[in-house]
């Protein structure tokens, strides 16, 4: 049964602009506005390598209509700086809580210790600190860190508490990749705001169920933003830091991009694509050849309409990033042949299934479960040898919602997708630690488990998350 069925089953879609609205099907999501001028230019966060202390609070900044509000960040502004790391080096950082309740800090790609993971029941009280410490042994590419308490990490990322975090290493440096001013973040993030510019975020029953969007897209915390490039081959870091809304990136022009790597670091080689569809928590690695572009053009980073991600998404083309090509060339990069070779992982001696299905009638929370159950905190739901090599089935095929599915303190690779795009997208030819599992599909991982400790895996649509979709596994 349709989930709009089932609920005018059980009696409750019939009020106006509530649960039914959202259900009703495309065209009912909060429309992305269009009215932006793309005059901002793009802010772009402080680089800090081997960063030492960090801290969570509430700031003014000014981000939309000119009015200086309240959000939280890592300072000095909204978000956070990006953080680099040579791999091999260790990140040894105190982390002040300054804002008036609990959070943590998850380090979203970081292999890393199960006590330094920012799991949800690693709390830093309000105005208390911790110590984060561990060493970065892992491919270069682009990780990020945000909070992960759980029932609040929607509501905490969404008023701004995010950055990147990047790892680098000496056989990426070798590739001679676009650097310097080069070299770009992009954190994109949907936003819904109140008319004194401070951020709302109050999902009601049916942006729990689809996940919460918001009518204004922001790059890097900024509201409209253009990026003078020189015609040169640029490298883009991009973020879908929202809480649910999934891009289909392109460029306005229709000119190919490429992907030269994804969450867990680089491709063997680049993808050569017109669009790609980016889900929340995913990264991208990006070459964009502007060389080509006549001076003085205009080509928008976009979202084109797609098709297949459930009621929610996909409905409009808008526009996210002005680039305005005004300078002639300066450099030489070239987009590499080849990048970085990847290990097949094989071997795998487990195979475990997860359904990832809805239950309407749990209306005070815990309607997105994985296995039928609702995370608990105490409760320990799969456990896996060290060392070991496994499959995991994510099976949304009687879903009709996307879950973009995380799984802390490994890195996987999608070995095969069945009952919708039915391939292994570009992006997945990679390391990963997010995957998309879209309406009607199976996707399979193969994963080494090589972090002793309780971790979480979790839908990382925020919503879903913090209504309960999320289980503790423990590797021992
Ligand atoms: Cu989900």
């Amino acid at each position: 049964m349709k989930r709009i069925e089932f609920l005018k089953t059980l009696g409750l879609g019939l009020s106006a602009g509530g649960i039914l609205s959202s259900c009703m099907g495309d065209g009912d999501v909060v429309p992305v506005s269009e009215i932006a001028d793309f005059g901002n230019a793009l802010k772009i966060p402080e680089t800090i390598y081997n960063a030492t202390s960090l801290a969570s609070k509430s700031l003014k900044d000014t981000i939309i209509n000119g009015k200086s509000s309240s959000y939280l960040g890592y300072g000095p502004g909204i978000l956070g700086p990006t953080i680099r790391i040579k791999s091999g080096n260790s990140l040894n950082l105190n982390f002040k809580n300054q804002l008036s309740e609990h959070t943590n800090i998850h380090w979203h790609g970081l292999v890393i210790p199960a006590e330094m993971d920012g799991h949800p029941d690693q709390m830093v009280m309000a105005n208390n600190s911790f110590d984060y410490k561990f060493a970065v042994n892992q491919a270069a590419g682009t990780n990020w860190y945000h909070p992960h308490i759980h029932e609040i990490t929607g509501r905490q990322v969404t008023q701004g508490l995010a950055g990147l975090f990047i790892v680098e290493s000496n056989e990426e440096k070798a590739l001679n990749l676009p650097t310097e001013s080069f070299e770009i973040p992009l954190i994109i993030q949907d936003k819904r705001f109140n008319d004194d510019g401070t951020i709302k975020y109050k999902p009601n029953m049916d942006e729990k169920m689809n996940g919460y969007m918001g009518e204004t897209i922001l790059v890097n915390g900024t509201f409209s933003p253009f990026l003078k490039v020189s015609s040169n081959l640029y490298r883009f870091r991009v973020l879908n830091g929202s809480s649910a809304r999934i891009y289909n990136l392109a460029l306005s022009n229709a000119a190919s991009f490429y992907i030269i790597g994804s969450d867990g670091g680089i491709l063997e080689k680049p993808e050569v694509v017109s669009s790609v569809l980016l889900s929340s928590g995913e990264r991208l690695d990006i070459l964009i050849d502007f060389s080509k572009v006549p001076l003085n053009s205009e080509i928008f980073l976009e979202s084109n309409q797609f098709s297949g991600m459930g009621t929610a998404q996909g409905t409009q083309k808008f526009k996210i990033l002005k680039f305005i090509v005004n300078k002639q060339g300066e450099s030489n990069f070239k987009v590499p042949l080849s990048l970085i070779p990847i290990q097949k992982l094989s071997g795998s001696t487990q195979n475990r299934n997860f359904s990832l299905k809805m239950k309407m009638l749990s209306l005070n929370g815990g309607m997105h479960r994985i296995n039928n159950k609702v995370y608990k905190s105490g409760r320990i739901d799969e456990t896996v040898s060290l060392g070991a090599t496994e499959t995991w089935e994510f099976d949304n095929s009687t879903g009709d919602e996307p879950h973009p599915m995380h799984i802390h303190g490994v890195h996987f690779q999608v070995v095969a997708r069945s009952g919708g795009r039915n391939e292994i997208q570009p992006h997945e030819k990679g390391w990963k630690d997010t995957v998309l599992v879209a309406p009607k599909e199976k996707v399979q991982v193969i994963i080494k488990f090589t972090q002793k400790g309780k971790f979480v895996f979790h839908c990382h649509n925020l919503e879903h998350e913090d209504d309960g979709m999320m289980l503790n596994f423990e590797v021992k």
